[in-house]
């Protein structure tokens, strides 16, 4: 009885004091974030650019981090109903779409609370045409990132074995096949055993995604004219149809080839089978290179000590009559979507936009990807330019992904902010690796844009989007090991429409014009 007495008075007191100083009061408004952050990024609460943004905005931030297991994180805080005030990335559009009632349409709040977000918008009408959903609403935020190529896939061949063995880098199919066959027979590694490993790449073995992710051997369909929009749905634009690559001639054709490869012996034994690291490990064996031709993000990231052996090989084409082309996507490259979302449990929607807003400031956009000013961004001049801190082991990634937010962050990086900006060579040397690619870009309205689809739109795909990979991962593999693709051709494509492909197709073509329209 009397404890009670007491706190009662002492919760009346705190109550008076508050009353009486109300920008303590402010200073005390608490917002729970759930983050989903790299297992390399340090806490939150220690990176002084976030503590600097939650000063500004006299707000405290709660952050719950997840590390490792977002996905079953997020499943289950999204069923329980138990919400955070808000989301920083990790949402997917289905997350939200199945879920928009316990989501905040955020464009009124935009519009009158966040400045450097409706600049963005403003700047670059991609960025909001990306990010609205199909009722309408604005229930999540898109970046854009600084200094991105135009392509995620580098094609990489050993240069140092082309010259030993008096080849030239190939441009058409026929050429790499020979190449390879070269690569195999003649050890061009010098080292007295077969182990060269003519050809390899990244078939998402143990996800779901099979070789429709990156760092993939689809991206050679370019040898044939067309390329895919890196969203893993192989879909593409040919005259203003949406269209599955994985039922075209273009698609059969490339199959063909690599498995005329796998019946020589020229393609990774372990390709289907092996982990993304081991993978890795195979290209960068301490005592002699091994891989030829292959596919990945830099040739620094995928040949660690090798990476000066090896060349950015340019598009080749399948026939004479073909000019090649090289998959790039500079919207899906460059911006990310629902990197920020408010839930309906946040009692602070107005705090928490002014906030963010500040995220997309040009002082914090180049501090959420390169880490915080002073230790990993100079500012000269109080941000008249901005000069990225090179990494002291030469592992920028590992830098900026310690100490800021990189792809999970909200920013804007405008080209006014690049343009002042300068970079450290590792930056440099992946756009120069990208440029061998500007002669192949496709022509921007045969790339798939970044589209949403409604709720029914979602269960009306979902069960045959789910079949249809599935098969198509699985027939993919199986025609290179055995090279039945063009006898099972036909029933295949019969297979895909039993499975759904009309429908998705009339969705994925309505997505296409509503985006345009
Ligand atoms: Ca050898």
């Amino acid at each position: 009885m009397k404890r009670s007495k007491l706190s009662v008075l002492a919760a009346a007191a705190l109550t008076a004091a508050a009353l009486l100083v109300p920008s303590a009061l402010a200073a005390q408004t608490s917002i729970r974030v759930l983050a989903n952050v790299h297992a390399w990024t340090k806490d939150l609460n220690d990176i002084p650019y976030l503590q600097r943004a939650a000063q500004t905005a006299g707000v405290k931030i709660d952050w719950e981090q997840v590390r490792a297991g977002w996905d079953e994180k997020k499943s289950v805080v999204l069923a329980s109903g138990d919400l955070p005030d808000a989301f920083l990335s990790g949402l997917t559009d289905q997350d939200i779409i199945l879920n928009a009632d316990n989501f905040v349409d955020l464009a009124p709040l935009v519009e009158k609370y966040a400045p450097n977000i409706k600049k963005m918008f403003k700047e670059m009408p991609d960025t909001k045409r990306i990010s609205v959903f199909p009722d309408g609403k604005l229930y999540s935020l898109p970046a854009v990132r600084p200094f991105r190529p135009d392509s995620y896939n580098v094609m990489l061949i050993n240069q140092k074995w082309l010259k030993k063995l008096g080849l030239k880098a190939p441009t058409t199919l026929d050429e790499l096949y020979n190449v390879l066959v070269a690569f195999k027979t003649k050890d061009p590694n010098g080292n007295g055993k077969a182990d060269e490993i003519p050809l390899d790449w990244w078939a998402g073995a143990g996800g779901t995604s099979g070789s429709r992710g990156l760092f993939s051997v689809l991206s050679l369909m370019g040898a044939w004219g067309v390329v895919d929009d890196f969203s893993g749905d192989l879909v593409t634009v040919k005259d203003g149809k949406a269209v599955f690559l994985f039922d075209q001639n273009e698609y059969k054709e490339l199959v063909k080839f690599l498995s005329k490869c796998w019946a020589a012996g020229l393609i990774n034994q372990e390709v289907f089978t092996q982990d993304y690291s081991s993978m890795m490990a195979k290209a960068q064996k301490p005592d002699v290179p091994t891989v030829g031709v292959t596919f990945g993000w830099t040739a620094t990231d995928r040949m660690g000590k090798w990476a000066d052996d090896y060349a950015v090989l340019a598009p080749m084409s399948a026939k004479s009559d073909v000019k090649p082309l090289w998959p790039t996507n500079v919207a899906r490259v460059k911006m990310g979507t629902n990197v920020f979302a408010i839930t309906k449990s946040n009692k602070h929607p107005i705090e928490t936009i002014k906030w963010i807003d500040q995220f997309y400031s040009e002082e914090n956009s180049i501090q959420g990807y390169y880490g915080s000013i002073p230790d990993f961004v100079k500012s000269i001049d109080n941000g008249k330019k901005y000069e990225i801190v090179p990494a002291a082991d030469g592992n920028q990634d590992r830098q900026m992904w310690t100490n800021a937010l990189v792809d999970n962050a909200p920013l804007y990086s405008s080209a006014a902010l690049e343009a002042r900006t300068t970079v450290p060579p590792s930056v440099t040397r992946r756009l120069k690796e990208d440029s061998v690619y500007k002669k192949y870009e496709p022509d921007p309205k045969s790339i798939y844009p970044i589209v949403k689809f409604s709720s029914t739109e979602i269960d009306q795909m979902a069960l045959a989007k789910t079949d249809i990979y599935k098969y198509v991962d699985q027939k993919f593999a199986e025609w290179i090991l055995k090279g039945t693709v063009e006898q099972e051709w036909s029933g295949y494509l019969e297979q895909l429409k039993i499975m759904g492909l009309p429908t998705m197709e009339k969705l994925y073509q309505k997505a296409y014009e509503n985006y345009y329209k």
